[in-house]
């Protein structure tokens, strides 16, 4: 068995998957990678490169050089600040799949993640309870891009056997590292700003309902959809994956049961757009069968850990 290569080691989830993946499987199997040098979080064992994925032969010099089985590609640009770069986002987040898609092909790697995201679903999709196979029609260049790297994560594995696994995640919710430009953000710049002002201006407005998740429960998830024996995997695409639903409204009610002073006013901008036309609610009832997929963060738990763990950096 080889190493784990993780792309887009410094970002929201790659911070967290890295720890996890190291308490699995020892630092010694685990590189992390990034288009920036580390500068924090680093988790002693763990080997550190500066990588960036849009360069191929320099992908597959590592994959060599550190004897990569198992690639999870977190390089991606998210929904908003796509939206004001939509040629680079349309580029990174395809090629970039292409790339590692292509290593599988090759027979260098043998196993890959990839987010997916619930922006593959557009204004058209069922907005409650959003099934697994409906309309996608998205309206983000963000959420193009996941589409069709969906797409071509199905045709990847039907026609040349790649086994490419992936996840829709919704908005991820955590602390140890800032979000990077999603529309979803507003759920965890609320905690930081409770703490530094106990007030919160919210770019999306009060009653826009969407689908999150706690971090540890979305690693939890991507580790055990990777630990599946693929026979029992019947998404060859990308899993529905769905935690908790909340509008900024009821966060910051959830908030004020233990901050009864925090205040909330709202200043809807261009994100606001986005999250109207993504999913109130997710429906992975393919999940929970597959591979019993179940989440364990409610609400309240979810706010509780926030608002300590901030306090704790
Ligand atoms: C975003 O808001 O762009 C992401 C996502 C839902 O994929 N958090």
């Amino acid at each position: 068995m080889g190493n784990k290569l993780i792309i887009g080691s410094s970002g929201q989830i790659g911070v967290e998957l890295i720890e996890q993946l190291s308490k699995l499987h020892g630092a010694d199997k685990i590189i992390a990678s990034d288009i920036k040098p580390a500068t924090k979080n680093i988790i002693e064992g763990v080997t550190y490169l500066t990588l960036d994925v849009l360069d191929k032969e320099k992908l597959l010099d590592t994959v060599k050089k550190y004897n990569i089985s198992e690639v999870y590609l977190l390089a991606a640009m998210l929904s908003a600040v796509a939206e004001k770069n939509i040629q680079f986002a349309w580029d990174l987040n395809m090629k970039g799949l292409f790339h590692v898609l292509d290593l599988a092909k090759e027979n260098y790697i043998k196993k890959i993640f990839w987010p997916s995201s619930i922006a593959v679903f557009g204004p058209t999709s069922p907005k409650i309870g959003t099934p697994q196979t409906t309309i996608l029609e998205p309206s983000t260049v963000y959420g193009i891009s996941k589409m069709s790297g969906e797409r071509w994560c199905e045709y990847y594995f039907l026609k040349y056997g790649v086994d490419v696994r992936s996840l829709r995640y919704p908005g991820i919710i955590s602390y140890k590292s800032p979000p990077g430009g999603g529309t979803t953000d507003y759920a965890i710049e609320i905690f930081h700003s409770v703490i530094n002002k106990n007030s919160y201006d919210c770019f999306i407005e009060e009653d826009v309902q969407l689908p999150m998740i706690y971090m540890d429960d979305a690693i939890r998830a991507t580790l055990e959809l990777m630990n599946c024996d693929r026979k029992k995997l019947s998404i060859n695409s990308s899993y529905n994956l769905s935690g908790i639903s909340f509008s900024p409204k009821e966060i910051a009610l959830a908030i004020k049961k233990i901050h009864t002073d925090f205040s909330i006013t709202y200043n809807p901008d261009f994100r606001n757009n986005i999250a109207l036309s993504w999913p109130s609610s997710i429906d992975d009832s393919i999940a929970r069968k597959d591979w019993l997929w179940s989440h364990e963060f409610n609400l309240e738990k979810t706010v509780e850990k926030m608002l300590f763990g901030i306090t704790t950096l």
